[in-house]
């Protein structure tokens, strides 16, 4: 199969990254944690969520991307970690979500499958849901149960965007390898958005650019 035409950190106008740059200098909330669809916020302003394995640095990239080191805390405690996590941006802007982590091999089966069960609905269901972030670790690459996700977001038709994490670990000539690797795997995904952003949390490497991607979405261009 050939690989499907992605673009990797595309290089952003200034205003591009202005606009991502201010988006994400304005106020981000925790409000609540959701188990049951009928806990959901208002469907009243357009909404975007983070999803990937536990581990992934998913907690680390909203901080970075906030600027807030104890924001995704809240996502984090023990109970809420099978919750939809919901934070406000900028003030009725938009809403962030961040999904609970899959892939965690000590989760009891019933839990994981109740899980899932929530996701499929929730991503059907909502939308006001203008992309999904899928994060793959930039060392890794995707695995089995990313794949699954994925067929969710296809099933679903939710556009979802290929973010790599943690990309101050691999060596150069690794992360290249990974990327190929990546492109092959989202090829086979119908509802992939075609740019892949490579992120650190850690040296702050792609966070303006993924904050552009956002605020060029929320502004439906
Ligand atoms: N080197 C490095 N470590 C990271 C990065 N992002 C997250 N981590 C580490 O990876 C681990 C998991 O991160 P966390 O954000 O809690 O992952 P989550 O389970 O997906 O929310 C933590 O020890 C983080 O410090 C990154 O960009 N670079
Ligand atoms: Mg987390």
């Amino acid at each position: 199969m050939t690989a499907f035409p992605f673009t990797v950190d595309p290089e952003r106008t200034p205003e591009d990254e202005e606009a991502g740059r201010l988006l994400f200098a304005r106020p981000c909330t925790f409000v609540k944690g959701v188990v049951a669809l009928d806990g959901l916020p208002p469907d009243d302003r357009p909404e975007i969520c983070f999803a990937g394995r536990s581990n992934v640095g998913k907690s680390s990239l909203i901080n970075a991307l906030t600027g807030q080191k104890g924001l995704a805390r809240a996502s984090n405690t023990p109970g809420r970690t099978q919750e939809l996590n919901f934070f406000d941006l900028a003030e009725g802007r938009a809403w962030l979500v961040d999904l609970p982590g899959y892939g965690y091999a000590q989760a009891p089966k019933k839990k994981v499958e109740a899980w899932q069960r929530l996701i499929a609905r929730y991503l059907s269901g909502r939308t006001t849901l203008a992309r999904a972030f899928v994060l793959i670790d930039a060392r890794h690459g995707v695995k089995p149960v990313d794949h699954e996700i994925m067929d969710g977001l296809d099933k679903a038709a939710v556009s979802f965007q290929c973010v790599l994490t943690k990309a101050d670990k691999p060596k150069a000539g690794e992360l290249a390898k990974v990327m190929e690797q990546v492109k092959a795997a989202l090829s086979r995904h119908a509802a992939v958005f075609p740019e892949i952003v490579t992120t650190s949390s850690e040296s702050g490497a792609g966070i303006p650019s993924l904050r552009a991607a956002i605020a060029t979405l929320l502004a439906g261009r």
